[in-house]
């Protein structure tokens, strides 16, 4: 299993140590990286069960780019090629005609020795792989690939917020998305449980923030709010368990469950979301530490779309805008996934 990052202490003993992204072109509206944004060019390739292609893959459709970025959904369970297109009829992405992710490296780079990550962007008419670069993806769709933003698509990067925002996402990025990696990737018992206590002291904090608020900046979504919950999404199904941050459950914390299900029953977040795939692609591929690759049944899911009250907190979730439309033909969340 190659795991760019992931797997490194999983079978080794040194302590958890995420990769950069090895490809930082940036799409932008000048094309100054000689890649301009336009409609129709450029292929999204996720898998539904990684947090940081879900960011993604919900910027996306909140923003209405849905219509001109084209989604390609690997297969959540990798091979020893890494990503793969097995989902697709005979293998193969439709759109980029090759069976691993991997291909869309190998001709932007010959013999690339970094991992294979998503989420990916691909150039469609070269196949080359543009970008794999997470954390910039997602503010490029805010604020460089503006001309193709449906009409009523939020503000998910203002201006006047950025300070606030960055800070926010600094440390929900250490100690909570990544936190959960270093808990469940420690190999040594003081690095679990330092790793363990960091998850735990900030989502008490992020609780306290949330009582008041609705969002996590300002009155409205944020990119911040996209990146704590797809974290937040997936805490008990895998962080709880699989990766070991079991002090408390999402559900034993009355404020971030509200408020994570206030995200979740909102048009581009829980449209998004599938269970099956998270739960397959963490018990099945991290074998250093689930050996039997058994994926548990639970947990029972239809919590998530139960009443949570957040509405009396006031707030606009989309600010001056409009929530996204239906989800497109074809990009559906299977049954199997959803609560
Ligand atoms: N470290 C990644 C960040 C994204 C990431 O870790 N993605 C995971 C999935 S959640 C991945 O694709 N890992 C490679 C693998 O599992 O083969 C990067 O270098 O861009």
């Amino acid at each position: 299993m190659s795991a760019a990052g992931e797997g490194n202490s999983a079978y080794g003993r040194r302590a958890f140590r995420r990769s950069k992204s090895h490809f930082t072109d940036r799409i932008t509206a000048d094309g100054r990286d000689g890649w301009p944004v336009a409609a129709g060019r450029y292929r999204l390739v996720v898998s539904r069960a990684c947090p940081w292609a879900s960011r993604a893959v919900i910027s996306r459709r909140l923003l209405g780019l849905d219509a001109s970025l084209s989604l390609a959904i690997a297969d959540p369970v990798q091979d020893d090629r890494s990503w793969r297109f097995t989902l697709d009829p005979d293998g193969r992405d439709p759109v980029l005609g090759i069976r691993f992710l991997g291909e869309a490296y190998d001709r932007r780079e010959t013999g690339y020795p970094g991992g294979v990550s998503v989420p990916a962007v691909v150039d469609v008419p070269t196949g080359k792989l543009v970008t794999n670069d997470y954390q910039r993806i997602t503010l490029d769709f805010a604020t460089e690939w503006t001309a193709l933003h449906r009409e009523g698509a939020p503000e998910l990067y203002p201006e006047r917020l950025r300070d606030e925002i960055d800070e926010v996402m600094a440390e929900v990025y250490e100690d909570v998305n990544n936190g959960v990696y270093r808990a469940g990737f420690a190999t040594e018992q003081a690095e679990y449980e330092a790793a363990c206590s960091d998850v735990f002291r900030r989502l008490e904090a992020l609780s306290e923030r949330l009582a008041r608020r609705r969002y996590l900046v300002g009155d409205s979504i944020t990119e911040a709010d996209i990146r704590l919950f797809t974290t937040l999404v997936r805490f008990d199904a895998v962080y709880h368990g699989h990766f070991k941050c079991n002090r408390r459950k999402l559900t034993e914390f009355p404020v971030l469950w509200a408020y994570a299900r206030d995200l979740f029953q909102t048009p581009g977040f829980g449209d998004t979301v599938d269970f099956d795939h998270i739960k397959r692609h963490y018990y099945q591929v991290h074998t250093g530490i689930n050996p039997t690759g058994i994926v548990p049944l639970g947990p029972d899911l239809s919590g998530w779309l139960t009443a949570h009250h957040r509405e009396e907190l006031g707030g606009r979730p989309f600010g001056d805008g409009t929530p996204p439309g239906p989800v497109r033909p074809g990009e559906e969340v299977p049954a199997a996934g959803r609560p």
